[in-house]
Formats: C-alpha cells, structure tokens, sequence
C-alpha cells in the first residue's frame, strides 16, 4: 500500500465514459480503504463551477483561445489552492475528472494554441505539483461522440465541435501518454463496459499493492 497519498486523474475525449468510471474507480479505492477526495476540471471549487459555467456556455461561442486558455487555468489554480493541496497535504488521495492533459490536449491539439504557452502556465499554476498516475481512457471519436449524442441533452461548447476537433484531441492525448508511459496508463474505452472495468479494477489493484 502506498505510504502517501496520490494523485490520480482520468482523461480522455467527449464520451469516452470518464463519469462512469470514475465512479468505479472510487468504488475500487473505497474497498480497499481509500476514501479519495472526487473532483474535476474545469470546476471542484465555487469559484471554478463559476468559471466552467462561463466555458461552456453556448452563448459565448465566440470566446477566444487565450480566453478560453487562461480560464482553464485560473479555475485549476483555485481548485489547486483550495481542493487539491490541502488535501494531498493531510494524506488523502485525489481522484481527479479531467487536469493539465486535458489543457494540452483540447488547447494545444484541438485549438492548435503553442504547448510552450501551455507549460509556462502549468509551471506558474501547479509549481512542479503534477499527477503520480494518469488514466487515458482512450476511444475513436466517432464512437465517443455517438455515446455521448445517446445520453440527449443539449450540447455544450465543447461539444459542439467537429470530428476533427476531438480527432486531433485524441492524437495529442495518445503523443503525451506516450511520451510519459511512466504516468500514462491507456486503457482501450471503445470495449464493452465490463472488460474496461477489469482493466481499471487491475490497475487500482497494482497501485494499491505496490504503491
Ligand atoms: N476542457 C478543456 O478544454 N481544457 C481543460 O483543461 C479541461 C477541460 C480541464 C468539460 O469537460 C469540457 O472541458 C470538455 C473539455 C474541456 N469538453 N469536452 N468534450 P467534461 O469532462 O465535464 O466533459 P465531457 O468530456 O463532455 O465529459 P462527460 O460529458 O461527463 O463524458 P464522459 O464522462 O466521458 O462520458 P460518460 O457520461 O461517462 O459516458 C457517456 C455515455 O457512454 C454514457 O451513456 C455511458 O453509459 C456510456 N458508456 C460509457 N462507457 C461505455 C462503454 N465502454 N461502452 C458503451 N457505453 C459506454
């Protein structure tokens, strides 16, 4: 069992079932005594629900992408400051919806921004503090975006990009699992839901023993 407490967060485009299994994921912990603070991104904090609600708002389609880019971070140092270092600080493991890769991911490889912008942020923001575990949960768009169309309700400003938006969203996320494989594990979310949650229940089972 791993003597401090860790960060863990899941990734992955639209629809590849991130909400689902992140609940699974909580389910593992807490059978084998981990009770994580749950959170996610953009939000975990007042303030960044405030913020989220701005970023996803249809009405404001016109947002730019340095908007859009220092938004995310100004939610992420809010929830830093006041969700997750106080709680990696008295021991208790975080369990994250989304962090810093969805920013390289969406804003680096889907708006096509500079990742050098990106990393100048994340080292101002999170000052070295980064995930000890991140989770891809990895899917063909067109797959994620048809599961995601399946749960019918209206589609917010992320969610009304095009294919290619989340094609190349997919392929930043898969170039920075593979250039940290130390930190990546790429589980394959286009199976049926059971063979994935093997997967997950395999991967908590490893940290939890090994950490
Ligand atoms: N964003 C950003 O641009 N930059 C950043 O730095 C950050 C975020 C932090 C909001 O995130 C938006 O913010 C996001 C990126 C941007 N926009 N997009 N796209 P979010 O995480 O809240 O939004 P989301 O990606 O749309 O998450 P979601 O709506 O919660 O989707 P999900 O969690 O991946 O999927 P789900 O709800 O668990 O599953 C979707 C459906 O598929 C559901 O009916 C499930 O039952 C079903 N499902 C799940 N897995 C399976 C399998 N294996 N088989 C069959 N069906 C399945």
């Amino acid at each position: 069992m791993s003597t401090r407490a860790l960060f863990i967060t899941v990734e992955g485009i639209e629809g590849t079932g991130k909400s689902t299994n992140l609940r699974f994921l909580l389910e593992c912990l807490v059978a084998r005594g981990i009770d994580p603070v749950v959170t996610r991104e953009p939000g975990g904090t007042p303030i960044g629900e405030r913020i989220r609600e701005l970023l996803l708002d249809t009405g404001h389609g016109a947002m730019c992408d340095d908007t859009e880019l220092l938004l995310m971070f100004a939610a992420r140092a809010q929830h830093l400051a006041q969700v997750i270092r106080p709680a990696l600080d008295k021991g208790q493991w975080v369990l994250c919806d989304r962090f810093t890769d969805a920013t390289y991911a969406y804003q680096g490889g889907g708006r096509g921004m500079d990742s050098g912008r990106i990393s100048v942020l994340e080292e101002w923001t999170q000052r070295g503090l980064r995930p000890d575990l991140t989770i891809l949960l990895d899917v063909d768009p067109e797959v994620g975006l048809a599961r995601a169309a399946g749960r019918g309700r209206a589609a917010d400003r992320f969610e009304q990009e095009r294919l290619e938006f989340f094609e190349r969203v997919r392929a930043r996320y898969l170039d920075l699992a593979a250039a940290e494989p130390e930190r990546f594990r790429v589980v394959d979310a286009g199976r049926p839901l059971p063979q994935v949650q093997a997967d997950l229940a395999r991967i908590v089972e490893e940290l939890t023993a090994h950490g």
